[in-house]
């Protein structure tokens, strides 16, 4: 079995190609700048590494891997317009390069491209991909409606926020799995486990992004580090100091959660200790690790060898031992 560099520089290959040889430069720049600009590669390396678990040459999985990847880059584009961010990757955002016009069309764009990929290269898979696209698609624009929705209401509860990043999130980790699976010709049930492992792994993925996103280093972050307290974010975090503060501080978190931008000197540096001292940063560390634990246990019903599920395994750990 290979490691994940190898599926990465594998994964990065195959898409400098495709830009090279199968895009016109000239009328997708700002789609080439963001495929380009890098980051973890995580959701094809899934992919790949997938279709190599259920006994597939991962060069078979490389379309799919490149679908999923566009798929992604899409929401991101279209994230950073509606979380106001200024840098991805350690780079300016595209809205920010360029305009709130080109995000939005370049974003909608991707998501056209990422379902042609697999029409063009994936013809005996493409009803089982084209179903799993559009639930996944619908989800996340779904997920992404409620993120925004949740920043201006004051009674978000802990099941609709992880419902929220359920659907924003964890789908998506989840069908890089199945698609690595279905081009695999993998059973149905390997199929339905390998999703909620990859569903799980995406939740605790998640929470651990909104954790970064307060404790990050700048230096290495490569997007805002306090981006979500700026934008009133009710992340596991905020919920969780909520839920452990005495009415003077709820007040305080409420207050300062109702601030502008223009307004908010030390609020991040406020908020954040906040988060320490009442016990919601410890909070957010064990429930990504109850939901870590859950997709490995998931892992079990996997009828692949113990070798196979060790790999899947350690490569869940890595992720959440991640710092970017
Ligand atoms: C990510 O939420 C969700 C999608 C669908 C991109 P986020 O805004 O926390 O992501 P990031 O931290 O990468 O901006
Ligand atoms: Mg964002
Ligand atoms: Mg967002
Ligand atoms: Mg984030």
């Amino acid at each position: 079995m290979r490691n994940i560099p190898f599926y990465q520089q594998a994964f990065v290959d195959y898409l400098d190609d495709y830009i090279q040889y199968k895009e016109p430069q000239s009328l997708y720049n700002p789609i080439n700048y963001i495929l380009q600009l890098g980051g973890k590669r995580l959701r094809p390396v899934l992919t790949l590494m997938t279709a190599e678990i259920f006994d597939c040459d991962y060069k078979k999985a490389l379309d799919a891997a490149l679908s999923i990847e566009v798929f992604h880059n899409f929401s991101l584009v279209h994230d950073d317009i509606m979380d106001d961010a200024p840098l991805r990757r350690g780079q300016e955002t595209v809205h920010e390069k360029w305009d709130i016009n080109t995000g939005i069309l370049s974003g909608d764009a991707m998501l056209i491209m990422a379902y042609q990929l697999f029409e063009n290269y994936e013809p005996a898979n493409f009803q089982a991909l084209a179903k799993l696209f559009s639930k996944t698609a619908l989800q996340v624009c779904e997920g992404q409606q409620y993120d925004v929705d949740f920043e201006t209401r004051d009674d978000v509860s802990i099941p609709e926020y992880l419902k929220m990043i359920e659907y924003k999130t964890a789908v998506l980790v989840g069908a890089a799995m199945e698609m690595g699976a279905i081009v695999a010709n993998a059973s149905h049930e390997d199929i339905l486990n390998i999703y909620e492992f990859g569903k799980n792994l995406g939740i605790a993925f998640q929470l651990q992004d909104d954790y970064l996103d307060a404790f990050g280093n700048p230096e290495t972050f490569g997007k805002q580090v306090g981006g979500d307290i700026i934008e009133n974010k009710k992340t596991y975090l905020y919920l969780k100091a909520l839920e452990f503060s005495n009415a003077d501080e709820k007040q305080q978190l409420i207050h300062l959660y109702s601030l502008k931008p223009t307004d908010q000197t030390d609020k991040i540096e406020t908020i954040k200790e906040v988060f320490n001292a009442s016990g919601a940063s410890q909070a957010t560390r064990e429930i990504i690790k109850d939901y870590t634990d859950k997709a490995f246990r998931i892992l079990e019903n996997l009828q692949v060898s113990e070798d196979k599920k060790k790999i899947l395994k350690t490569f869940g750990q890595q992720l959440m031992n991640r710092d970017v």
